[in-house]
């Protein structure tokens, strides 16, 4: 199920709304010596290809744009954990500046949803009196909010509050928190009594449980879907997230110091950006378009340089990976963008020379922008992940064919740029077909020879959020349990069959592996040795020595679940999951995030206050679609 839409032109914030709030909140933040944990709730059990590396050599952006939004806001006190490099990090053991912090904060996505939930469970152990109140956020919260609370009286332990949006929404629940919070008072009880109050109804984005404090909750009010950030140029500097970071350890506790500043880098040499959210395309297996509302939102070229260069400045990082869902979805916007960074100058200083990027897009947007490719490059751009899905089109039309992906891929290559490919498997495409280019292999060889310089083959599994993700399970596709194993969250990665209608579905687990070998092999690997003669055909020996090692580590991972589904019985879910606890809206009616029910449904006003139209529409910066 979709999440459902805003009323039109009610999409978006109006202009300068959230720097507002950040200005308000600068005001009284000194009055509130507030102190903030912030977690990234990270599975170990899920690293392997195709992002291995990639997953503990990038501080996530989510928890450091929080983390930048508090300090912003006049709440240096926070400190962001990862548990990619803090995994025996424990809650009920945490103390910033002596003591516990007011605010536990948990950011997740749904396959690391089992460790938010134990961080959840362990901050509950904290004596009441001392308790921080926790919220928690990020693309599992979005999706999926109910999942947050326990349900379970035997495993109580819930989020008190559940973020389904993005800045906006947590500084707006931190504003209403400390406008009603007295002298001396926690901010948990504050919340108590801002919440029986009804003072969160008027924030959009969030979830809160009403029922014993303690524990299961009887009930789960929504305040209905966040009011987008138009402008990206309003966010936060993530400059400031970097310095909150807790350094690498194997403790429980917190250290007395954040990662000293020239340390960054080492420890994450790869930085996320935020430089656009949302694709014109509307692909049934994918969250992306519903959860922005349609909407396509930038951040100006002047402001990404700037980003780039205060993040090379101070911390050394020259490796920027974009948050993007299609970076090239409007060609005007993109050109915009690429022309800025290509002659951005800082202290007489090219930036370009500083800083390198990457991100993803789509075949069809590079074939739109082929002629400017030469522009991308020279404004730093090195590599592209592009969502080739399935060469045929035969998955999901989204203007790909042979012919096209691989002449946008030549033309990535041609100009310096190393094309990543992402395919998707499916129940329908065989190992290898003879006389066509349907077959797995069949495709992977076309990509290698057009330039591919990685491989990304993932299993089409229902994403929530996205319309394909209900009739999977109804359709009895999703599996329940393999061979008396229990589908857990830490296997729906795309690397696991989890589902599927195919009689023999061991086969298209080892179908995905076979596609690994065929492309990450010793065999390639010298032959990129030999080629080896620029700096960009060396990278392509590189990765091939990490992706035969990432391929180790998935067949490790993986072929166990293979002879499971080879010999196991397997049982099927027959209905999607919905929230065990009931859920409404603020006024009664059904929840926006509630998954049983249909978006038809909640389409009408999801707030009390709803701007004027003529506001809104100013404030529509220019809708994608
Ligand atoms: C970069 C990226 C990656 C990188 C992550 C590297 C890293 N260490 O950061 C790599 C390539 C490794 C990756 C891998 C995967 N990814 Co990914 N990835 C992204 C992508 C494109 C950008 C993430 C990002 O940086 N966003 C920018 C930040 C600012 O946004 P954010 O994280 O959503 O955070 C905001 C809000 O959610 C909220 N928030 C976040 N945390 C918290 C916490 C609190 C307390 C609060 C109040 C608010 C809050 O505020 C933030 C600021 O606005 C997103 C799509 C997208 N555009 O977001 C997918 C996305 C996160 N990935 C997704 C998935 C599914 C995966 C994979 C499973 C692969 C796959 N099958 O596609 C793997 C998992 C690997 C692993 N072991 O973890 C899904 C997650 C869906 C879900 N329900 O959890 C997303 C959302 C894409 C999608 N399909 O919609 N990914
Ligand atoms: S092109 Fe990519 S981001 Fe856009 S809808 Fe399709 S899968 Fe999602």
């Amino acid at each position: 199920m979709e999440l459902p839409r805003r009323a039109r032109g009610d999409e978006l914030l109006k202009p300068g709304e959230l720097n507002r709030l950040r200005e308000r909140l600068r005001i009284v933040a000194p009055k509130h010596d507030l102190a903030t944990v912030i977690v990234c709730a990270f599975d170990h059990r899920t690293r392997m290809l195709p992002f291995i590396f990639a997953d503990t050599r990038m501080a996530p952006a989510g928890v450091r744009a929080i983390g930048s939004a508090m300090a912003d806001a006049g709440f240096e006190k926070t400190r962001i954990v990862l548990q990619q490099w803090n995994r025996n990090f424990r809650p009920s053991r945490m103390q910033l500046d002596g003591r516990f912090p007011d605010l536990f904060m948990v950011s997740s996505m749904s396959l690391h949803s089992e460790e938010c939930m134990d961080l959840i469970r362990d901050a509950h152990r904290i004596d009441p009196r001392h308790r921080p109140l926790i919220i928690a956020g990020g693309p599992h919260a979005v999706y999926e909010p109910y999942d947050l609370f326990s349900a379970n009286c035997a495993r109580p332990g819930s989020a008190d509050v559940v973020v389904t949006g993005e800045e906006f929404v947590m500084l707006s629940l931190i504003e209403v928190l400390l406008s009603v919070r007295g002298r001396g008072e926690s901010i948990r009880s504050a919340f108590v009594r801002a919440r029986d109050g009804g003072a969160f109804d008027n924030v959009p984005g969030l979830v809160y449980s009403r029922g014993s404090p303690n524990g299961v909750p009887e009930e789960l009010i929504d305040t209905g879907m966040q009011r987008l950030v138009g402008d990206l140029d309003e966010l936060p500097h993530p400059v400031l997230g970097y310095r909150l970071l807790e350094p690498p350890s194997r403790h429980a506790t917190l250290s007395t110091h954040a990662l000293a500043v020239d340390r960054v880098r080492k420890t994450s040499p790869l930085s996320s950006l935020v430089l656009t959210f949302g694709c014109k395309f509307n692909c049934p297996y994918c969250p992306i378009p519903a959860y922005n509302q349609r909407q396509y939102r930038v951040k100006s070229g002047e402001r990404i340089a700037l980003e780039m260069w205060r993040l090379n400045k101070e911390y050394g990082l020259g490796s920027f990976f974009g948050a993007d869902d299609n970076f090239f979805n409007d060609k005007s916007r993109t050109l915009n963008i690429v022309e800025t960074l290509a002659r951005a100058e800082f202290e007489g200083v090219r930036l370009s020379q500083r800083a390198h990027w990457f991100t993803e897009v789509t075949v069809h947007d590079t074939l739109q922008i082929k002629e400017h490719l030469p522009l991308v490059h020279q404004s730093g751009c090195r590599a592209l992940w592009l969502g080739v899905e399935d060469l045929t089109a035969t998955l999901v039309k989204k203007g790909q064919s042979v012919d096209k992906t691989t002449d946008a891929f030549r033309a990535l290559r041609n100009v310096g740029i190393c094309p990543m490919p992402m395919m998707m498997h499916h129940d329908t495409q065989p190992l290898y077909s003879r006389g066509s280019d349907y077959g797995l292999l069949n495709q992977v060889e076309l990509l290698r020879r057009a330039g591919a310089g990685s491989m990304q083959i993932l299993m089409l599994t229902p994403s929530p959020g996205s319309k394909l993700f209900e009739p999977t399970y109804t359709s009895g596709q999703v599996f329940r349990s393999v061979g008396g194993k229990e589908v857990r969250p830490h296997i729906c990665d795309g690397n696991y069959v989890v589902a599927s209608g195919h009689k023999r579905p061991w086969q298209k687990q080892l179908t995905m592996l076979a596609g690994y070998l065929y492309f990450y092999n010793p065999v390639w690997f010298v032959v990129a040795l030999i080629r080896a003669r620029t700096s960009v055909s060396r990278k392509y020996a590189l990765m091939q020595i990490i992706g035969m090692m990432g391929l180790v580590m998935t067949v490790a991972r993986t072929s166990g679940w293979a002879l499971r589904l080879m010999f196991g019985r397997i049982e099927r879910e027959t209905h999607p999951p919905t929230s065990q606890i009931p859920m409404r809206s603020i006024d009664g009616a059904p929840a926006s995030h509630d998954p049983s029910v249909t978006p038809i449904q909640v389409e009408r006003p999801l707030v009390r206050h709803r701007a004027l139209p003529r506001e809104l529409a100013a404030s529509v910066d220019r809708p994608a679609q």
